[in-house]
């Protein structure tokens, strides 16, 4: 964007220059330090690391990244978890660690059905995907959506219904007050004996605690795991070493600079257009 100027926190020179911030994680404080800010742009899809901020200036709009190669990319990676369970290739492993040849009884893909909780931009991608390879796809989202291809459920009382009929459920909701701890005891234990979870959400979905309880009684069978609640995973962190636990360190669907500078700058140039905006963060919501 050669026709900007750009400064680099914590270099901004006078806070009063500062018309746009771009940001993804910013220190509680700074945007509310910055008294001329028009617009905040987040740098990623998931908004929570720029909405914790108690100080917050509310008055200023908030657009997040919807980028069409992250969203692809977000589908590659869930693609390829759902196949990895889809295939028992943990076991495979385990037992190509063992030296020991033995064929597992499987399933075809439309007789296994994947719940998608958190279905927009990115979950509808991967229904998609998923749902050509031949899976049995649902979703879940906040407010009833009837998307032609798929079950839908929504609510509270959709959440119980997707969780009992998915044995691989994956997560990739935006993490507010109504989705923090989502995937705890209470949940695992409404899905499919034998379950298994892909959480590319934000680690706070699930509740540490009680997936290693509950993949210690065997009701999850197995949990891939790309977001947590402390990033990076500390080196102590029983996750690393579970034989039934993959890890990937928040890799699932990076910003791409080559891809998302346009985006940004279309925002921008709606917002001094007066146009409305694309994606605009709804705070009170949470997303
Ligand atoms: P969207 O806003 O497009 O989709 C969010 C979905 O979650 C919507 O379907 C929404 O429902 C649903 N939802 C929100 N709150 C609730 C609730 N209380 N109950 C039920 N459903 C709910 O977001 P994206 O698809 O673009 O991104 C989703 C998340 O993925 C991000 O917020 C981020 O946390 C994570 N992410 C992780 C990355 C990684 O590398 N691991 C990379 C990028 C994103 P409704 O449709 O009704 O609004
Ligand atoms: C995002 C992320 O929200 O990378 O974009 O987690």
């Amino acid at each position: 964007m050669p026709e900007r100027e750009f400064r680099y926190w914590p270099e901004l020179c006078d806070p009063e220059g500062i018309d746009y911030a771009l940001v993804w994680q910013p220190e509680p404080g700074l945007l509310t330090s910055l008294p001329n800010l028009k617009l905040i742009v987040c740098l990623g899809a998931g908004v929570d690391g720029i909405l914790a901020d108690p100080s917050l200036p509310r008055h200023v709009p908030i657009v997040r990244l919807v980028d069409p190669y992250m969203t692809d990319t977000m589908s590659e990676y869930v693609v390829l978890q759902v196949l990895r369970l889809h295939r028992q290739d943990l076991d495979y492993r385990a037992q190509q660690r063992a030296g020991e040849w033995h064929e597992r009884a499987q399933k075809n893909a439309c007789e296994r059905t994947v719940g998608i909780l958190g279905f927009g931009t990115m979950g509808q991608d991967a229904g998609r995907k998923l749902r050509m390879l031949g899976f049995d796809v649902a979703g879940w989202s906040r407010a009833p959506k009837d998307v032609p291809g798929f079950a839908t459920h929504a609510g509270a009382a959709g959440l119980d219904a997707i969780l009992a009929r998915s044995e691989i459920v994956v997560c990739l909701l935006p993490l507010t007050a109504a989705t923090d701890g989502i995937l705890n005891a209470g949940a695992f234990a409404r899905m499919p004996r034998g379950a298994a979870i892909v959480n590319a959400g934000r680690g706070r979905h699930v509740l540490e605690a009680d997936l290693l309880m509950a993949l210690e009684s065997g009701q999850i069978s197995a949990a891939v795991l790309d977001v947590f609640c402390e990033e990076p995973l500390r080196p102590d962190h029983p996750f690393w070493r579970h034989p039934h636990i993959i890890v990937t360190p928040h890799v699932a669907a990076e910003t791409h600079p080559a891809t998302a500078v346009s985006i940004v700058r279309e925002a921008i140039h709606c917002f001094e257009a007066g146009l409305p905006l694309a994606n605009r963060v709804v705070p009170a919501r949470g997303y």
